[in-house]
């Protein structure tokens, strides 16, 4: 079974029982000129993420692993926000609103979408999430159990929001989850190292963590062609 050097231990894993996750890499939130630059956030920051996911994706795709990406956006009629989320924060544009790239995280628009250099393959399913999590009001773990899917690598934006939630909830359902350390950002530089010390803590109480170049090495090429 191929092992990757990660924290706090060695991550051992079964490529026909792991699926690689892409969380919210949406252009709203990654993106110069998109909703999360409008929010005064430096979105530099996450766009350090984007290469080393390229290349995770690139490396999953060619190793016939499951890819799921997952985008945080609403309904058009926004009937799935609830509206204690579209009030928060007091903004003047917010959930549902104009914003510089079409109506805020609404599905079908530009800036609800994923960004070009991680835009899913049509075989790669993509879930639309109302909440942080991937797994609140989705059909995520339906289809992680349907595949018979033990362990999550995961990638993705932010690290103490969408993430870290996602992390969380697979924890409890059971997965085995290995964060690529260089495959999360947050808006906040200390947010991004605490979600990492926060994983790996006490003998990995919500999983494990490791650089893209550690899975990418124990990562057998071509592993289920
Ligand atoms: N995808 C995700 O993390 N959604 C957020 O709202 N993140 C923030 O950091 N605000």
């Amino acid at each position: 079974m191929p092992r990757v050097t990660a924290e706090p231990y060695e991550f051992d894993f079964d490529p026909s029982t792991t699926a690689l996750v892409v969380i919210d890499m949406q252009r709203d939130f990654v993106d110069p000129g998109g909703f999360g630059e409008a929010l005064g956030n430096n979105v530099s920051l996450l766009r350090r993420a984007l290469e080393p996911t390229r290349r995770v994706l690139a490396a999953c795709r060619d190793a016939g692993l499951l890819i799921i990406h997952t985008r945080e956006g609403h309904r058009p009629d926004l009937s799935d926000c609830p509206p204690a989320k579209r009030a928060r924060g007091r903004l003047a544009n917010g959930i549902g609103d104009p914003g510089p790239m079409g109506r805020i995280l609404v599905r079908g628009e530009y800036g609800h979408d994923i960004v070009d250099s991680l835009q899913p393959l049509e075989r790669e399913p993509v879930v639309d999430k109302p909440g942080k999590g991937a797994f609140y009001a989705t059909d995520f773990e339906h289809m992680l159990r349907s595949r018979g899917i033990k362990s999550l690598v995961v990638t993705g934006v932010t690290a103490e929001v969408c993430v870290q939630t996602t992390v969380r909830e697979a924890n409890d359902r059971g997965f085995e989850c290995l964060v690529l350390s260089d495959c999360i950002a947050s808006y906040f530089p200390e947010f991004y190292e605490m979600t990492l010390k926060m994983i790996k803590a006490q003998g990995g109480i919500f999983g494990w963590v490791a650089p893209s170049e550690a899975f990418l090495a124990a990562l057998p090429a071509a592993a289920l062609a």
